[in-house]
C-alpha cells in the first residue's frame, strides 16, 4: 500500500504539559528530522506557566485549548523549515500528557469534518470548545467526586479491579463528573469529550478521533480487561455519557482513518498518509523504550517512576494498570513516588557535605543490606504510605533515632528501590531471568546508585540514549501500526537495540540480601501505612 512513496517517513508527535513535540523516523528507524514548540515562549499570547494555568483554588490546572492548536500550526511550519518533505510521510501517530480532557461543543464535528486548507486551523475552530479551558493532570480539585465515585463501585478496591485504578483527582471520571455536576450548561452543550491525546488525533483526522485502549486506561471509566466502557463508571459521571466520548475504544496501534484534506492541501501531505490511533504519553513511553514482557522501566527524577509490562496484573490501591499499547493480550503498570532526587538531595546535604563524590564513596564502602538497617525518608507524604517524617528500624525492626552517616545514605537509596520493587510486585511484576532494568531520569547517569538499584531489583541495569521515549514511541507506533500483522513489536524494533547500553549486573548475593530486607520492609512499610491511619 505504501508504494507510492519513496524515503518513507513516519511522524510521531507528543504534546506534553510544557511543549509540543514531533519527530519523523526512516525505514531504519533513524530521526530525520524533529521539532518543537514550547508553550510558554513560542506562545506567550496565552500567559501559561509551564503549560498551565493555575487557579487561584490552587487546586484547578487547566491549559488553553487553543494554544494547542496554534501550537500543532507552529510545529508543522517548523518542521518544513527543519527540512521535512510531508509527502514522504506515510503515517502519523502521536500521544498526550494522561488524562486531561477536551470539552468539543456542539455542532464542532461539521468543523472538523470541512475544514478549509486556505485558513487556519485555529481561527476555524475557535468557537468549538464547549470549554477553553481544559482540566489537565496536575488538576487536584475533584477529590469529592472521587469519594463518590468509589462509593458508586462499592469501593476502592472494586473500582480498581474494573479501571485498573482506585479514583484519582487526576483521571477523567471525577473531572468530567464536575463538569456534569456543577456546569451543566457546559456538560449538555458538549458533542464530545476527547482526552488529550484523542483531541490532537482528531485535528489530523478532520473528525472526532476515537480514544485508545491504553489512554483510555487513565480514566476510571473503561473495563480494562473486558476492553469496553464500565457501564457503571459512566452513569456515575453524566448522562449519555458513552455517547459523548464515542463508543468505540480502540487499540493503540490501530489506524484511524486517512489524514485530513486540510493538511494534504495546506501543507502538502501526501493524499494516502494514514493516522493511527494517538495514546497517553506514558504508554507511549513504554512503547518508545522497547520494554519486553518482565521489563521495568525506571524514571529517577523528582518522583521515581516505574512502568512495567505486565502478563497478568494485579490491581491495587497504590498503583495503576493500563491496557499495553504494543501487545493486546499484556497490561502495563504505572507506579509514581513523591520522594525521589529531592529527598536523595537531603541526605546528601545532611550526611556527606552536599558532595556526590563523599556520597557514593560512603554508598560503596557500606555492605549490601546496610547491616540489616531499613530506614524511611518521607519529606512529603507518600502516596504509600501516606506520612511524613524519617523512620528508621535496625535489624530486629526496632525503631531507632539515628544512623551512622554511611548507614543513612545506604539505607536511603536501598530504601526507595525496595519500595518501587516492592509495589511493582503488588501490580503483578515478576523478575525473571531475562528481566532488565532500564534506568532513566537524574540520578541514572550516578554509577554508585544504579548499582543498588541493580541489587535491589537483582537484575541488569541498562540505559537507553533516546532523549524522549513517548515522542519516539509515537513514531514507532505509526510505523507498526501497518506491520503489526506480519512481524511483533520487537521484532521491528531490533535495530534499536543498539541503543541500549548495559551499565551493571547485580552482585551474586543480592537476591539473597534483597529478598528478604523485601519481605520486612514490607512489613515495616505496612505498620507505618496502619499507624497513620490510626488503627
Ligand atoms: C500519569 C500522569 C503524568 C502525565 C504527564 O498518570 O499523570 O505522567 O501523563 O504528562
Amino acid at each position: 500500500m505504501d508504494s507510492f512513496i519513496e524515503d518513507k517517513v513516519w511522524l510521531g508527535f507528543d504534546l506534553s504539559t510544557q511543549q509540543l513535540k514531533s519527530i519523523a523516523i526512516n525505514e531504519n528507524l533513524e530521526v530525520v528530522c524533529e521539532a518543537s514548540v514550547q508553550f510558554d515562549s513560542d506562545l506567550p499570547e496565552f500567559r501559561t506557566t509551564g503549560g498551565v494555568h493555575r487557579h487561584e483554588d490552587n487546586q484547578t490546572a487547566t491549559a488553553p485549548v487553543l494554544m494547542w492548536v496554534k501550537a500543532l500550526e507552529l510545529i508543522l511550519d517548523r518542521l518544513r523549515v527543519n527540512g521535512l518533505d510531508f509527502s514522504q510521510v506515510v503515517g502519523i501517530s502521536g500521544s498526550g500528557q494522561q488524562h486531561g480532557s477536551v470539552y468539543w461543543k456542539r455542532g464542532a464535528r461539521a468543523v472538523l469534518q470541512s475544514l478549509q486548507g486556505g485558513k487556519f486551523l485555529h481561527e476555524q475552530l475557535s468557537q468549538c470548545f464547549a470549554l477553553g479551558e481544559s482540566p489537565i493532570w496536575m488538576d487536584s480539585s475533584t477529590s469529592r467526586e472521587c469519594r463518590q465515585l468509589e462509593a458508586h463501585l462499592g469501593g476502592a478496591q472494586h473500582l480498581a479491579e474494573v479501571t485498573g485504578s482506585r479514583a484519582y483527582e487526576r483521571f477523567t471520571a471525577s473531572q468530567i463528573a464536575k463538569i456534569a455536576h456543577t456546569k451543566a450548561e457546559v456538560y449538555s452543550s458538549t458533542e464530545r469529550i476527547s482526552l488529550v491525546s484523542s483531541f490532537l488525533a482528531s485535528l489530523f483526522i478532520g473528525d472526532y478521533a476515537p480514544i485508545d485502549l491504553s489512554d483510555g486506561s487513565g480514566m476510571n471509566l473503561l473495563d480494562i480487561k473486558e476492553k469496553r466502557w464500565s457501564s457503571e463508571c459512566l452513569q456515575f459521571c453524566g448522562t449519555e455519557l458513552e455517547a459523548k466520548l464515542g463508543s468505540e475504544v480502540v487499540p493503540s496501534s490501530q489506524v484511524i482513518g486517512p489524514l485530513s484534506e486540510y493538511f494534504v492541501e495546506r501543507y502538502g501531505f501526501h493524499k494516502d498518509c494514514y493516522v493511527v490511533a494517538f495514546t497517553g504519553d506514558n504508554p507511549a513511553s513504554l512503547a518508545g523504550m522497547c520494554l519486553g514482557p518482565n521489563d521495568v522501566a525506571i524514571s529517577l527524577g523528582t518522583s521515581d517512576t516505574a512502568f512495567l509490562s505486565l502478563s497478568t496484573p494485579k490491581p491495587a490501591l497504590d498503583g495503576h494498570i493500563f491496557c499495553n499499547p504494543i501487545n493486546e493480550e499484556h497490561f502495563m503498570g504505572l507506579i509514581c513516588f513523591k520522594n525521589g532526587s529531592l529527598t536523595r538531595e537531603r541526605i546528601r546535604n545532611t550526611c556527606a557535605d552536599a558532595s556526590w563524590d563523599i556520597f557514593n564513596q560512603l554508598l560503596e564502602s557500606t555492605p549490601r543490606g546496610a547491616f540489616g538497617n531499613i530506614g524511611f525518608y518521607l519529606d512529603l507524604p507518600e502516596i504509600y504510605p501516606v506520612v511524613s517524617g524519617d523512620f528508621r528500624y535496625n535489624r530486629f525492626d526496632n525503631e531507632v533515632t539515628s544512623f551512622a552517616a554511611e548507614v543513612e545514605i545506604r539505607a536511603c537509596v536501598e530504601s526507595q528501590f525496595l519500595r518501587l520493587r516492592i509495589h511493582a510486585e503488588n501490580l503483578g511484576f515478576k523478575r525473571s531471568n531475562s528481566t532488565r532494568v532500564l534506568a532513566t531520569g537524574g540520578a541514572s547517569a550516578n554509577h554508585s546508585i544504579i548499582a543498588v538499584l541493580a541489587d535491589v531489583f537483582n537484575a541488569p541495569v541498562y540505559t537507553y540514549s533516546i532523549p524522549n521515549s513517548a515522542v519516539l514511541g509515537s513514531a514507532l507506533l505509526a510505523k507498526y501500526a501497518k506491520e503489526k500483522e506480519t512481524t511483533s513489536y520487537y521484532d521491528m524494533v531490533l535495530k534499536l537495540n543498539a541503543n541500549f547500553k548495559l551499565v551493571t549486573k547485580p552482585s551474586p548475593d543480592a537476591g539473597e540480601i534483597y529478598d528478604s530486607l523485601a519481605e520486612r520492609y514490607r512489613k515495616l512499610e505496612d505498620k507505618l501505612e496502619s499507624k497513620a491511619n490510626g488503627d
